[in-house]
This record gives structure tokens, sequence and C-alpha cells, in this order.
């Protein structure tokens, strides 16, 4: 039913939705989308918003119910006039940090604003390609079923491929990849594992020719990202550690890394991730836009931002089918030689299926 009395409401649903396969990383092994899906209804649009957190503070310090109190009792009551991305930005930066609850939020007011201008996302960005680039992630797994997705990536067309590597497992990891597919562009994740005291375990990947290393120290670390650049032929690309704009100019700028992994529920929302490509772009550096195993909901905002101009590099947005059986969308993505096009209807362009949101959903809050 379409609201037209233009009572603006906001609910937020907490979805589980099983993965076709478990994910495992260095931090722990997720078996399901387990995230919060953001709906605002006015004025007869309907506007979404994912928040990237999950059940635990293992990527970052955030998780769905730090979130879910953000967005409940801080975040939502400056949603009442709809403001703008960029205005709810300033009217939310005395509340230090949260930033996957203030994307959350963000992103939903872009797809809000765009849908009431009837244009897609993809166009309120900025210039795009038109498309957007597509690499692969692998969770670690035994090394020949590892080698077998790698094999069916390469057919389907992924412009890159990276592996999740562990502490202790990265060499038999990568070599055992490398070995078998010695032309492909291949990067290593390790989701803060290591230290400096690795030093040397990490020399030893060195000779792998990865495109990237991605986000080998701690999770809010520079500087030692910065010592280890320096000793290492194989270019450094932050994740975790790159929160804020200035974080990420500040990285660049003490040479800690080479290239940024964007994801814009880590650095609040859109409007920063845009400003963190072009400060990349600026030093020289590159960009690329990552995942955290979205729903399609959450996806279509990272196929948008992906197909910018300003993102030169293949990112981690693979299409539905690589996750889900089935998925919250009526209209998944479909990747051609390695690339996504990103929905041309209004904002983020897709039809939510809303009897299997209903479905996935365990607890709702109607919080406006
Ligand atoms: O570090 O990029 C990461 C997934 C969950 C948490 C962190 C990361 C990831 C991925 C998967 O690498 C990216 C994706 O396919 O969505
Ligand atoms: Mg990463």
């Amino acid at each position: 039913m379409t609201d037209t009395t233009g009572q603006l409401t906001l609910t937020v649903n907490h979805v589980r939705l099983p993965f076709l396969a478990p994910f495992t990383t260095s931090f722990g092994t997720e078996k399901e989308r387990d995230g919060l899906i953001l709906r605002m209804d006015e004025g007869g649009i309907t506007a979404y918003g994912e928040c990237v957190t999950s059940t635990g503070p293992f990527y970052s310090y955030e998780d769905n119910v730090t979130s879910l109190h953000m967005i409940k009792d801080h975040l939502a009551r400056l949603l009442g006039d709809k403001p703008t991305p960029e205005e709810f930005m300033r009217r939310s930066e005395h509340l230090r940090g949260h930033n996957m609850a203030k994307a959350a939020v963000e992103m939903l007011l872009w797809d809000y604003h765009s849908k009431l201008e009837g244009r897609p996302l993809v166009q309120s960005l900025g210039p795009s390609k038109g498309h957007a680039d597509v690499g692969i992630s692998i969770g670690i797994d035994k090394p020949e079923v590892t080698n077998e997705r790698v094999r069916k990536a390469i057919e389907r067309g992924y412009k890159r491929v990276k592996v999740k590597i562990d502490r202790g497992r990265e060499y038999q990891i990568i070599k055992s990849v490398r070995d078998s597919f010695p032309e492909i562009p291949l990067s290593a994740d390790a989701n803060s594992c290591y230290t400096l005291k690795d030093l040397a375990t990490l020399k030893r990947i060195d000779r792998f020719g990865l495109v990237y290393l991605e986000q080998p120290l701690e999770h809010d670390d520079i500087i030692d990202h910065a010592v280890l650049a320096k000793e290492m032929s194989t270019p450094i690309c932050l994740d975790e550690s790159i929160s804020t704009v200035d974080r990420a100019r500040q990285a660049l700028e003490v040479g800690a890394c080479q290239v940024i992994n964007i994801k814009p529920g880590r650095v609040g929302g859109l409007t920063n991730s845009l400003r963190i490509a072009k400060v990349t772009r600026k030093h020289g550096g590159h960009v690329w836009v990552g995942g955290m195993l979205e729903t399609g909901i959450g996806r279509s905002f990272n196929v948008s931002l992906a197909s910018q101009r300003l993102i030169d590099y293949p990112g981690d947005t693979s299409p539905n089918d690589k996750y889900f059986a089935r998925d919250l969308v009526r209209n998944p993505f479909t990747m051609t030689r390695g690339t996504i096009r990103p929905n041309r209807g209004p904002g983020i362009g897709v039809d939510v299926d809303d009897g299997f949101l209903e479905k996935s959903t365990v607890k709702s809050w109607k919080l406006l």
C-alpha cells in the first residue's frame, strides 16, 4: 500500500539470510548474513538502507546492537524533515564514531533523495563509468576447495581474485593459488592478523606478485603499516584502518598504503566514500569498493559507488548469487565479462521482495 498521507515512518528489520557457503576470515566464520535493514516511507516514496554490522565486534567495534542503539536513540530523530545526506552528516557530526550506523541512515537518505528527483543513485553520486569492475573475495578453506573456487571465478570473468589469509596459513594459501594460476591479478586480505613481529612471514609472501596485501596489521593502525610498506615490494591496501577522510589522507601522506578499499559502511556513508576516493586519487593512490557480504539492498549502493569514474580498481561487489540462494530483491545483479551495471531505476532501483524480507526478519522496530 502506498502511504499518501505524508506521514514519515522508519522501520528497522533485523534479518538473517543463510549464505550458500560459510565465509571464513582470520576473525571467524559467518554462515549467514545477520544484519539490519532500514526502511523509510514518506509521501509515496519508500527508501532503504542496510547496516553492515553483524552479530559481534569482530571486523570493527560496531555490531547490530550498538548500531540499533545509535539509530534508535540518536540518529532517527535527525530524520524528521528528510535532510540531504550532507545535511544529515553535519547534524550527526557531534556523535563520535559509529560509522556503520550513520552510514545506514546516510545511504537511506541518498536513496530517498534520488527517488524524489526520479534519477538513479549512480547518477546522483557523480560521473559514472556505466559499470562496476568486479573482483571476488574468497574465504579461507582447504587448498583444493580454494583452487576450484578460483578456477570458477576466472572462468566467470572476474577481474581480480582476493584470497583471505590467516596467520600461519598465508604461505600455503597463496602459494597453492599462485602455482596453479601464475598470471591472474591476485591479492590477499589478512583482516589485521599480523604485527610488525611477523615481518619475516610477510616478507616470504612478497614474492608472489600480489597486486596488493590488504590490512595486514592492527585494525586501527597507520604508523606500523607505514613501516611495513617500506619493507615490502607488494603494495599495501588499507581497509579497517581507514575510518575517516582524514585517516585516508594521513595514511597516504605517511606512505602507509598505496591502495584503499572503500566501504561506505566503515566510513560513515557515500559522501565520505566519494571524498576518500578523491583524496586518494589526488595522492596518486588507487581505490576500489569493498563489501560486507551485504544483501541485495546494501549491494545496490556498493555497485553504484563502484561505477563511479573515480574508482579505478575492481572491487568486491560480486553478483547476488555468489552469496545467497534467494536474496531480498527480485532483480539481482548479473555479471558480464567481470562487469556489473548499476540499476537504472530511481534511487537504488531494487525491487524488494516484501514477503521474503518478512520471512527473513527475526525482529523489527518502528522507530518513527
Ligand atoms: O575485509 O573485506 C573484508 C567480508 C566481511 C568482512 C570483511 C571483509 C569481507 C570480504 C567480503 O572480504 C567482501 C564481499 O564479498 O562482500
Ligand atoms: Mg578487507
